[in-house]
């Protein structure tokens, strides 16, 4: 570790700010070996603070070169001030000052990619959490907000470009071939929201007509040679600006929008004010490179980005324990967005696999925290699934409680009441409170308690009585400072499925209804169930209605039958998925067991049924027909045997590819889609299908590798093209075809990196043995640098996490590998390196010899000298 140990932050340690920043200039001279960045201050003692006294203490880091200091304009002498790694003191200061500081840093020798550092040619910057810190001596804080006026001066040729927050307000030519242009940007806005940007780009251009009348400019910068990869960001810009109009009543307020896309950034994307940042594999889409996922990808992150101008950047975040605030409200947001522009059940279906995957395990691990966690030591490591996608499930609750109308009245609230401020999660919670008039009390529990609850029910049909009663029990289990838990607030959305369909609940005939639970026991009893024979089967929380582990104990018969004629589709994959599972958990423990593996046939059976019947929706057959995930076996299991999950799960596809060879055969040939290709739903919906369907093939017998063979070379589009080239890879009897197939893919898009990413992530996945050593020689591959995030996480985060037969050989080598490669990046690159930790911080659910040598990694990793203190937190609370 260095020096000192990191301090842990608390959020009961929160206090205003001693000083308010009411503007800041900055004046950023780029050159090539230092840049020059000048902060003109105007502060004054925040009337809100009970430290009248204090001195002025701006947030600096190690790469501030001091240069002078000055206040109202006199420059101070060096016993004027304090300076240190972390810290610029000023002693001393009236009511008001105008503090001057000069600083130079290397943006071109900064790898970790916070502050201003270098893509490729371009110059450009990340400030959240807390990089502003790393241009210049500031009160980087996000409670402290200011208007930001931006002057950026660069060498014309190479930088003709140069962009930040607001509107350009004055540009011109310099002497020795340099130039100009400052910004203003009119709302004041934390540091966390500065952006700059210089470089060689190419702009795509459009505009936007807001509700009120009002003209906006869109832009999206590229390089050059990417100029045919915009239009999809374009278009789902302008539906994003539209749909915050019409759903939420939001409208855009500066006159441009400009989105930059970046090589290097060490995540999807930022939104800083008016000036978004893009990695490049987030906004880059052409049908010939890109796959389905990655423009529904493209789609929604574009979205969260611009819905982040109201739910983040208006209305923003009083310091960094809110930060769900922002993220659980826009994420929430966006998915509701990609709702409506695809197929609802669709996106719901696939956000839920992703937070039961993730979400889930992170709250069964040693880094589980609330909603609003209550202390850290690195901010960055908590931009997590709980703060993101459980913080949105939070929200969708409030919606489901209050109802629409409610909720929408209650965020028109949050956003007028505190448009300008930096608030709190309280402060959403008391708007919704606000427009509904109900008490939210016990429901703040969910911002407070970590963990996932367990919520299980009984149901008796009482037919004489005609009454069906379901009694609830729920618990949640104890997490890292959680001992105890209180109830929670559960909308239990729910139906009753009988022979023919749903039946009605009450007396108006609902089919539906919301159940509130709020005690550890309760018990429902619902009337009025007459005529029927047989009892009909619960359909609970539909839609996921809370994010909670549900256990009902139905039987294989009645999930069959909930699959067939539930009312709600995202029950209807959830009984396929409860059906499956079950058969996969005892198959993994027959498989440990060395025992023999027999196939369900009702299983088949139902798959059978899924294939054959037409006039289901393609998208959600090919939902249906995937087998919960191996993460989420990881996750489901009390102890890993990854083998014998990997090949429980193996056997399984197996044996309903040969079961069902006819079917998939059919169903493959009919969604070969033949039109132009377009990225919307129903095409989507059917390629997935389909690529289901030869994945499935490739099991059976040759036939499948012809196939996947012949789409290989005819696709016209990369999702057709990647998935075959992954079934081809994957595929042990089609080692020749594979191999052509990726020198093919490789000559033919040598040239695009985000394809070339797309090819080592097929191979990390590989799942056949050898996987390892195949990683290692693609690491030398000149398709891969340490350097870059997206290749991290194609080849080393895909490996690591797409591949977990391999990398968790008891061999222990898997891990060793990934050690060695967190500790090559840790400082180069902190924030990439701990999140390539998570898969190391499950190693108490392994069996031995998995565990110890799980854990004697991490404990390599957390004895290294010099560990960056984003690492050293995962470390140490994974050890504990
Ligand atoms: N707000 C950024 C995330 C910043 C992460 C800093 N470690 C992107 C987003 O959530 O929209
Ligand atoms: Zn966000």
């Amino acid at each position: 570790m260095k020096d000192a140990l990191p301090q842990t932050i608390f959020l009961q340690d929160y206090k205003v700010s001693a000083f308010t920043i009411d503007k800041t200039d900055l004046v950023f001279d780029l050159g090539v070996e230092q840049t020059r960045v000048t902060a003109t201050l105007t502060v004054a003692r925040n009337p809100l603070s009970d430290e009248q006294n204090a001195d002025l203490v701006l947030h600096g880091s190690q790469g501030l070169s001091l240069q002078a200091v000055s206040v109202d304009g006199q420059r101070l002498q060096e016993d004027g001030y304090l300076c240190d790694e972390e810290s610029l003191t000023i002693k001393g200061l009236a009511g008001h000052a105008v503090i001057t500081t000069e600083v130079l840093i290397q943006p071109q020798n900064n790898t970790t990619m916070m502050g201003l550092y270098r893509s490729r040619t371009m110059y450009c910057t990340q400030c959240e959490a807390e990089g502003f810190r790393d241009i210049t001596y500031y009160l980087d804080r996000p409670d402290v907000m200011s208007e930001f006026t931006t002057k950026i001066i660069a060498d014309k040729t190479h930088y003709p470009v140069l962009l930040s927050n607001g509107n350009p307000i004055e540009r011109g030519d310099l002497d020795a071939g340099r130039h100009f242009v400052t910004w203003h940007d009119p709302f004041a806005k934390p540091a966390y929201l500065f952006a700059l940007v210089a470089g060689t780009l190419s702009c795509v251009e459009d505009s936007f007509t807001t509700v009120s009348g009002r003209q906006v400019a869109l832009q999206i910068f590229v390089e050059e040679k990417d100029l045919d990869k915009c239009d999809h960001a374009m278009v789902s810009l302008k539906h994003s600006m539209r749909w915050d109009e019409q759903v939420y009543g939001r409208e855009y307020d500066l006159d441009i929008f400009m989105i930059v896309a970046v090589d290097d950034f060490n995540m999807g994307a930022m939104e800083n004010k008016g000036l978004n940042i893009f990695n490049t594999s987030a906004v880059l889409a052409n049908p010939k490179t890109t796959t389905d996922a990655a423009f529904q990808r493209v789609e929604s992150i574009v979205a969260h980005e611009y819905f982040h101008n109201w739910s983040g950047n208006r209305v923003t975040c009083r310091d960094w324990f809110q930060l769900s605030l922002k993220e659980g409200f826009t994420v929430y947001r966006d998915s509701q967005f990609s709702a409506d522009m695809n197929s609802a059940t669709v996106k719901r279906i696939e956000d839920v696999s992703y937070l039961r995957t993730h979400q889930f395990a992170e709250d069964g691990g040693p880094m589980a925290h609330p909603v609003q966690p209550d202390s850290y030591m690195e901010i960055n490591n908590f931009y997590t699934v709980t703060v993101y996608e459980k913080g949105s499930e939070v929200v969708g609750m409030i919606r489901t409680l209050l109802g629409a109308e409610a909720f929408r009245k209650g965020s028109d609230i949050y956003f007028d009441r505190h448009d300008g401020q930096a608030v709190t999660i309280e402060e959403f919670v008391q708007a919704m409170e606000d427009a509904s008039g109900r008490d939210l009390s016990q429901f703040r529990r969910w911002y407070k308690q970590s963990g996932t609850p367990q919520l299980t029910v009984n149901s008796h049909y009482d037919a004489a009585a005609g009454t069906v009663t379901l009694d609830f029990a729920q618990s949640c289990p104890a997490t890292p400072g959680q001992a105890q838990k209180q109830p929670f607030v559960l909308p239990v959305r729910l139906g009753l499925v009988g022979e023919q369909g749903d039946l009605p609940l009450n007396a108006e005939g609902d089919t539906e209804i919301v159940y509130e639970l709020n005690q550890t026991n309760q018990r429902l009893v619902i009337g009025g169930i007459e005529n029927v024979d047989q009892a009909p089967v619960p359909s609970l929380l539909r839609g996921f209605s809370a994010p909670v582990k549900l256990h009902y104990a139905y039987s294989k018969d009645q999930l069959i039958h909930l699959m067939a004629n539930d009312s709600d589709g995202f029950n209807r994959w959830d009984a396929g998925q409860q059906l499956s599972f079950a058969l996969l958990e005892k198959l993994t423990a027959d498989s440990h067991q060395q025992r023999p593996l027999e196939m369900d046939s009702q299983l088949i059976d139902a798959y059978r049924s899924l294939l054959i019947d037409e006039s289901l929706d393609p998208a959600m057959v090919a939902l249906m027909l995937q087998l919960p995930s191996e993460a989420q076996l990881h996750e489901e299991a009390d102890v890993i045997y990854a083998d014998a999950i990997h090949s429980a799960r193996l056997f399984v596809r197996q044996s309903l590819a040969s079961g069902l060879s006819d079917q998939f055969l059919a169903v493959y040939h009919r969604h070969n889609v033949e039109q132009t290709y377009a990225p919307d739903a129903t095409q989507i919906g059917r390629r997935a299908l389909k690529n289901v369907a030869l994945s499935y093939l490739m099991l059976v017998d040759d036939l499948g590798v012809e196939l996947a063979g012949a789409q290989f070379s005819s696709a016209d589009n990369m999702t057709d093209k990647a998935a075959a080239l992954s079934c081809l890879v994957n595929c042990p009897a089609a080692a020749e075809q594979a191999s052509s197939a990726l020198q093919e893919f490789e000559q033919q898009y040598r040239d695009e990196a985000l394809v070339m990413n797309l090819w080592l992530q097929v191979q990390a996945a590989n799942s056949q043995p050898g996987a390892l050593q195949r990683v290692e020689t693609l690491e030398k591959h000149a398709a891969f640098t340490l350097t870059n995030p997206n290749k991290i996480r194609s080849l080393i985060g895909g490996f690591c996490s797409a591949n977990l037969v391999n990398f968790h050989h008891p061999d222990g080598s898997g891990y060793e590998f990934l050690k060695q490669r967190i500790l090559s990046l840790h400082s180069r690159n902190p924030q990439v390196a701990a999140r390539l930790m998570t898969p190391l911080t499950r190693w108490k659910k392994f069996p031995e010899p998995n565990r110890e040598k799980m854990r004697d990694a991490l404990q390599v990793i957390a004895d290294e000298p010099e560990l960056v203190k984003d690492i050293y937190e995962i470390a140490i609370k994974s050890l504990q």
